[in-house]
């Protein structure tokens, strides 16, 4: 069998480790593993497939031995520099930054959604925003079916897309301690801020979910809006997300489409308190979807809520699952 020169950049954080965890699991044919982070986490060693693995210091001759595929998880600054020089000794990079994303020369890519786009790479292929990988899964064949017209995320987000800094302000947190990372306790609070604030006013996550949402679904006439919040929750992403569709629909066809749906898992029984929450998509690779209901103020819409382990789907799995695509072309 052929097996693939493969490289983690940013191997130590939780996206790092998840990715190695994930390409274990899926057998990934790995022939040469490199794992690659800041000098501070050189020499630490991490396991993969039984085996102890080194971590090298990131420089610029890190790539020049040869890496087929080079998976990024070490930040947008890192990104920004290594991705281009990875990518010119013959590396593809997937990019987990938000660095590339919205870059014309560089797919933005969920396997479920467009994997067509990777066809056009030129040697770095981007994976898209935690919070945007899920809800696309979700949109994609209603979009297919109805047309969506206009589209609003609110996300209530899981304090491990921020890292081990997001989830040490939680768990300290919970002890009675004062937050490192967060400008407020996450205890007891929902924050209305994830990553920066732009000059419109709204948070940089808030509008990659505006501008990725396009670009992967191939359509920039959809309207898009979102307000983006932090939870306190360790792991797992929820979204409440309302749909407007050109096209009138069926409930329970739009329902039998989204339980038949690659990567989608229905769950929507009220009756019995079914429906998606974040511990149901713990340590999986579904995007969970329920409390799928008419909105009765629109002509054609829906009201839906959508879950998913946003350090796998929401980006671990979704870049090795973008692997995958690379080499069974
Ligand atoms: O753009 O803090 O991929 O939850 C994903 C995690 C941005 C921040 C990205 C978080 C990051 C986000």
């Amino acid at each position: 069998m052929k097996t693939y020169r493969v490289a983690v950049v940013g191997a130590t954080g939780m996206v790092g480790r998840t990715m190695l965890k994930v390409l274990e699991e899926r057998d990934f044919p790995v022939g040469e593993l490199k794992l690659f982070a800041s000098g501070k986490s050189a020499g630490k060693q991490l396991p993969f497939k039984g085996k102890d693995y080194v971590v090298e210091e990131l420089t610029e001759n890190s790539f020049d031995r040869g890496i087929d595929i080079a998976l990024f998880s070490a930040g947008g600054d890192i990104s920004r520099k290594f991705a281009p020089i990875a990518a010119s000794r013959g590396a593809v990079v997937i990019d987990n930054s938000s660095a590339w994303r919205m870059d014309e020369a560089v797919p933005l890519v969920v396997p479920e959604v467009n994997p067509q786009d990777i066809d056009w790479h030129k040697g770095i292929i981007a994976n898209p925003n935690c919070s945007t990988i899920q809800a696309v899964v979700a949109l994609k064949p209603l979009h297919d079916k109805y047309r969506i017209k206009r589209i609003v995320y609110s996300t209530y987000q899981a304090v491990s897309g921020s890292g081990y800094k997001g989830v040490n302000d939680l768990r300290e947190g919970l002890l009675g301690n004062k937050p490192r990372f967060y400008p407020h306790p996450i205890v007891n609070n929902c924050l209305p801020h994830i990553d920066v604030f732009l000059d419109n006013g709204y948070t940089k996550e808030e509008m990659k979910m505006v501008n990725e949402t396009k670009k992967i679904m191939g359509d920039y006439s959809l309207k898009i809006t979102a307000t983006t919040v932090r939870v306190p929750v360790e792991n797992c992403h929820s979204e409440s997300i309302n749909v407007e569709f050109e096209k009138e629909f069926d409930l329970f066809e739009l329902k039998n489409i989204l339980a038949g749906s690659k990567g989608v898992k229905l769950i929507d029984d009220p009756e019995k308190n079914l429906y998606p929450i974040a511990t149901m998509s713990e340590d999986t690779d579904l995007v969970y979807v329920g409390r799928i209901r008419r909105d009765e103020s629109l002509t054609s819409g829906i009201n839906m809520w959508v879950v998913a382990d946003n350090i796998r789907k929401g980006a671990a799995t979704n870049a090795v699952q973008i692997a995958e695509l690379l080499i069974n072309k």
